[in-house]
């Protein structure tokens, strides 16, 4: 079943808010760094990632715009764990963090609650259907949250930033801002709108989105 207004589509698009921009090229040493309300900033090398305690996690996952891929299978390690291990041990006594940013090579950032980005099913993947995650979808790491719209979910990670309070919109008022929670059972899309409204005008624009994001997408076989 999926969530209320989804659409299942063939594959897996590569349908980010990119539309024809290349993704960003990958650095020979990536990393993670993570700073904000911290004593000092850490940095994750993406290859110790793997040192941690890794899972699967079969998932569908859906676009705002209104599509789903079904049946995928990511492999990462669960955010939670990565708090836990790498960045609680540094949180001053004092610091009490209520929200993660999530940005991307591309300069993509999403916020969410601590509590959105603790819950279990909340990953940062390497691995996309047994394979190494490719460009198209957010090598060489991404965060996958599929319980939220696919903004949330920001690929080719570089940067974790954590806040003790909601950080500051973007300047320009927006009546299609992301929803703050973004839970897709909810149908929680936009802040202002409700999820309804915009279905028919999103549906309308999936298939040129799709065609104007296209570059390189594979056809998932199924
Ligand atoms: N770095 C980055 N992450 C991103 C985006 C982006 O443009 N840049 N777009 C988001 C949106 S709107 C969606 S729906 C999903 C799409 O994931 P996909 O390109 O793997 O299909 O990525 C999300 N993460
Ligand atoms: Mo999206």
């Amino acid at each position: 079943m999926l969530p209320p207004g989804q659409r299942a589509v063939d594959g897996f698009p590569r349908f980010g808010t990119h539309l024809h921009h290349p993704p960003p090229p990958v650095p020979a040493d990536p990393a993670i760094v993570i700073g904000g309300a911290m004593i000092e900033a850490v940095t994750v090398a993406v290859s110790d990632l793997a040192k941690l305690p890794c899972e699967e996690m079969p998932a569908d996952f859906h676009c705002v715009a209104g599509w789903s891929a079904t049946n995928l299978l990511w492999e990462g390690v669960a955010f939670a764990v990565l708090y836990r291990l790498r960045v609680e041990p540094l949180l001053a006594s004092d610091v009490s963090v209520s929200h993660v940013v999530f940005e991307g090579l591309d300069g993509h950032r999403s916020v969410v609650l601590l509590e959105d980005a603790l819950a279990a099913d909340v990953l940062i993947a390497d691995r996309l259907d047994g394979e190494p995650l490719n460009s198209d979808h957010g090598a060489p790491v991404r965060l996958v949250s599929p319980s939220q719209y696919g903004f949330v979910s920001t690929k080719h990670l570089c940067r974790i930033e954590l806040h003790t309070t909601r950080p500051r919109d973007p300047d320009r008022w927006s009546p299609i801002v992301s929803h703050r929670r973004a839970r897709v059972w909810q149908e929680e899309r936009h802040r202002y709108v409700p999820g309804r409204v915009v279905r028919p005008v999103y549906r309308a624009l999936i298939a040129p989105i799709r065609a104007l994001s296209a570059r390189g997408s594979r056809t998932k076989p199924r």
